[in-house]
């Protein structure tokens, strides 16, 4: 799959959508879920063009994969997330439910977030 130039995350890292900000560095933005599904519920975006983990994994430099990661485990530990624990989240595809073709990690937290995938068909 192509990358989307107009999907809604490249919106937000192009500041053309706001969006509740929680963290940004060389590599990454990350902000609040606009639909949150647990008491913190914040996502973490690479700032380069890739559509999902795959594309990112096999695409992203060493700098922008290493980058990527200490910062989503930064996030986690600046919203107190780690001692109490928390799940990730990375949709891919349609099978995986993903929405929205930008490669986004969710970071839930808050509470227990119950069981690891949905029963539904
Ligand atoms: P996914 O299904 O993994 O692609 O999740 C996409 C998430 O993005 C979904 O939980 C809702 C969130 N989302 C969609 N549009 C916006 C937006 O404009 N702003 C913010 N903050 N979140 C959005």
């Amino acid at each position: 799959m192509s990358y989307d130039e107009n999907n809604i995350f490249a919106k937000i890292l192009r500041g053309e959508i706001p969006c509740d900000k929680v963290y940004e560095d060389d590599y990454v933005l990350s902000f609040r879920d606009i639909s949150p599904q647990a008491p913190v519920h914040i996502l973490v975006i690479p700032k380069g063009a890739y559509v999902s983990i795959a594309d990112f994994s096999a695409k992203g430099s060493e700098e922008e994969i290493a980058g990527f990661w200490r910062a989503v485990s930064k996030i986690a530990s600046e919203n107190d997330l780690v001692d109490a624990g928390f799940r990730t989240i990375a949709n891919t595809g349609l099978n995986g439910g993903q929405e929205v073709p930008h490669f986004h990690i969710h970071l839930l937290g808050g509470r227990a977030i119950g069981p690891m995938v949905s029963k539904a068909a």
